[in-house]
């Protein structure tokens, strides 16, 4: 299922090639007389300026017009095209930077569309609008906004759209829109579920120059500004890709993804100073410290011009950090931000700071209130340039979490929500889950009633990438929706989880509308499925140590992770109130933090997170917990079945290789689902003795 696929015949091997490109395949468009009505606008290109994206637009409007409509548009260099104004040649797509369209030649055809300037544009965004003869003009604030406009328009287009009369004007929601990759220097990737690294290889890197460049595109194309190509799990050998032997590597890979506007950040580790530089001492407010990393970045920057900055685990997880030497984070954080902003550079600080040494039998400490207990005093103490990485839900990417609280508390701090693209909790794409609609209530959640939501608190976006080296880039095919419909919610959170869905699925399946049906339903339904056959009420875990894969209800139990749902025969659940348990739910604004307080108050899937309840308390749907444990799992096993079932009614519209590949892991779904219900149906019912209402075999 993985790498190349062998044997196939010519016309799957044409799939095939599209196949490698995920959304950007560009397959001709089948519809005639959209073909046709396309092509009288797309039939010449005119890029005005130079510059290497604008060099990145041509390339890509070009194969995609050759690809979608059949023929290469006639590119018109900008001397020879004075005509454009309506007489000889006829229409254009122009595209370029606003200012500079709107003080060339090409103004004149456009009188009708009034095109923005560049300050209603900003450095990012773009406008695409029709002129009075036909043309189309894709024009940027700044050179990153003009690739954006292209891929855009390219959108449009493969999305079926309307291309009359357009006047559209976008700018990105976040000035920050990341991925970060946990990939390591030997190729391999942590939480990695769709092949190797595309960044190393067995200590090489750089290697697949023309996949990284794919790479690129798919990001640029959805607003991706920013990636980290290493993990944060910073080891020996991924500490020196800041030694001055492994930079101009790292620079070769920079140079590929500067051309699609995309800045390169590294991970790096906080003891570096002594494991790279041979100082006695990492501490953040020694000057031989400060002095290294102050050349160190200086060198990044000769090597790597535009580089993003440094991205940081520290004190977390076994990684070093500030408390080493009785520092705070911001210490450690502010000593990185300065070495870096003469540069421009930033600091991503990630907030995932907890003990993961806890004594389960320590019921006082609480894991969830960690992030919130070590950050929330030193808001203010930051330096402009750093910006604090906060996970989306106080543990750790569970497939039901509230929403972390240092999201809504921090105030006077740069902040970015970190999201997990990678489904470590979610299936390991091996099982179906569309993560945007849970994304999505994240983003909405509004926990003061004041109308600030996530979505506008959030300064910028990150996300762990689920890419790898698999022919369709995350192993799961569908699961390249949830890429996708990242970067799409990094640009614009108030777009829907559905909508986002039923671009990805004609630009990567095709315009059938069987297809689209049935594939958005699927995609859509996928996240509660998952969650109705694994942990039940938002208690999380359950999963096989290490690997984290399939049930094992106790598998974290009695480990020192911090990770615990101490069912016993009476009840199960951790008790987060103030009243008497961690003391948790007050970390909330006030509004939030009465309605997580009380078991008569918390939203159901919400009430193992936040209390320890017995197995026959009543939910508000009615149910007793018990029953909805089963219920729920009976049901979940169903419906993953169903997904199954759902794919096999498309398959004649599907080619055969997309359809077998992806049949094969919803056949595993279907299977594993049934062991996830089965196993935690017994556990409960073994711990409990209540036996299910409706008689179903329990084992
Ligand atoms: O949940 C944990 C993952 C680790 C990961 C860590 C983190 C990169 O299991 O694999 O380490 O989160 O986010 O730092």
């Amino acid at each position: 299922m993985n790498g190349r696929y062998e044997g196939c015949g010519k016309e799957e091997r044409a799939v095939y090639g599209e196949y490698e490109q995920a959304w950007l395949g560009y397959r001709r468009i089948e519809d005639g007389a959209l073909r046709v009505k396309y092509a009288a606008v797309c039939g010449r290109l005119i890029v005005v300026g130079a510059g290497t994206e604008l060099e990145s637009a041509r390339l890509e409007l070009r194969s995609a017009i050759a690809g979608l409509l059949g023929s290469e548009p006639e590119e018109v260099s900008d001397a020879e095209s004075a005509d454009v104004g309506g007489v000889p040649g006829g229409p254009a797509i122009i595209v370029g930077l606003a200012d500079t369209v709107r003080e060339s030649r090409y103004a004149p055809a456009s009188a009708a569309a009034d095109l923005p300037d560049a300050d209603a544009l900003g450095s990012e965004g773009y406008a695409i609008r029709s002129g009075t003869n036909g043309s189309v003009y894709l024009l940027g604030g700044g050179a990153k906004g003009a690739l954006y406009a292209a891929f855009g328009f390219i959108r449009m287009l493969q999305t079926g759209g309307d291309i009359g009369g357009l006047r559209i004007l976008e700018r990105p929601a976040y000035p920050l829109r990341m991925i970060d990759h946990w990939d390591n220097a030997d190729g391999t990737v942590e939480r990695g579920y769709a092949g190797g690294s595309l960044f190393f290889d067995g200590g090489r890197i750089g290697e697949r120059m023309g996949r990284i460049r794919d790479y690129a595109r798919l990001q640029a194309s959805i607003g991706i500004n920013a990636v980290a190509i290493n993990n944060v799990n910073v080891h020996a050998e991924e500490t020196r890709l800041l030694a001055q032997d492994r930079l101009d590597d790292v620079a070769r890979v920079a140079d590929v993804l500067r051309a699609y506007g995309i800045a390169l950040y590294l991970s790096v580790n906080f003891a570096a100073p002594i494991e790279l530089g041979g100082l006695g001492t990492a501490d953040p407010l020694d000057p031989a410290v400060a002095a290294w990393w102050r050349e160190t970045t200086a060198e990044v920057y000769r090597r790597i011009p535009g580089f993003g900055g440094y991205v940081v685990k520290a004190d977390s997880e076994h990684r070093p950090g500030p408390f080493t030497y009785g520092r705070n984070h911001a210490d450690g954080a502010n000593m990185l931000a300065d070495a870096l902003a003469t540069h421009g550079g930033t600091v991503i600080w990630r907030c995932f700071v907890y003990d993961c040494r806890q004594d389960w039998r320590d019921r006082r400490t609480d894991r969830a209130r960690a992030a919130y207990d070590h950050f929330m005093p030193l808001d203010g103490a930051f330096r402009d340039n750093v910006v604090l990485q906060i996970k989306h839900g106080p543990m750790d990417f569970q497939v039901r979490e509230p929403v972390s609280p240092l999201l809504l508390g921090l105030r006077r701090t740069r902040i970015a929500l970190e999201l997990q693209i990678t489904q470590e909790y979610t299936g390991q794409q091996r099982h179906l889950c569309y993560l945007l609609p849970m994304w999505k209530e994240v983003l909405d959640f509004d926990a003061a009633g004041d109308d600030r939501k996530v979505a506008d608190v959030a300064g910028g976006f990150a996300a762990v990438s689920n890419i790898g080296t698999d022919a369709n880039w995350t192993g799961h095919l569908l699961a390249q929706a949830n890429w996708y419909g990242y970067g799409r919610l990094a640009w614009d959170p108030s777009l829907p989880a559905e909508a986002i869905g039923r671009e990805w699925i004609r630009m990567a399946l095709g315009p059938d509308a069987a297809v689209e049906e049935t594939v958005i339903r699927m995609l859509m339904d996928s996240h509660a499925i998952y969650e109705s056959y694994t942990a039940p009420l938002g208690v999380g875990w359950m999963v096989q140590p290490n690997h984290h894969y399939g049930p094992s209800v106790d598998g974290y139990e009695y480990s020192p992770w911090g990770t615990y749902h101490y069912a016993d025969r009476d009840g199960i659940g951790v008790d987060r109130t103030v009243a008497t348990g961690t003391g948790y739910a007050g970390q909330y604004p006030a509004a939030a933090a009465s309605a997580y307080e009380s078991p008569q108050t918390c939203p159901d899937e919400l009430l193992l997170f936040f209390h320890h309840v017995p197995y026959d308390t009543r939910l508000k749907s009615g149910k007793t917990v018990i029953q909805h444990i089963y219920d729920t799992r009976f049901e979940g096993a169903d419906r993953a079945a169903g997904l199954l079932a759902a794919w096999d009614s498309i398959a004649d519209s599907l080619p055969s290789r997309t359809y077998v590949e992806v049949r094969t892991r919803l056949a595993h779904q279907a299977e594993h689902a049934r062991e996830w219900r089965d196993q935690l149906n017994t556990y409960f019912y073994r711990k409990s003795g209540i036996p299910d209402a409706l008689g179903r075999t329990i084992y």
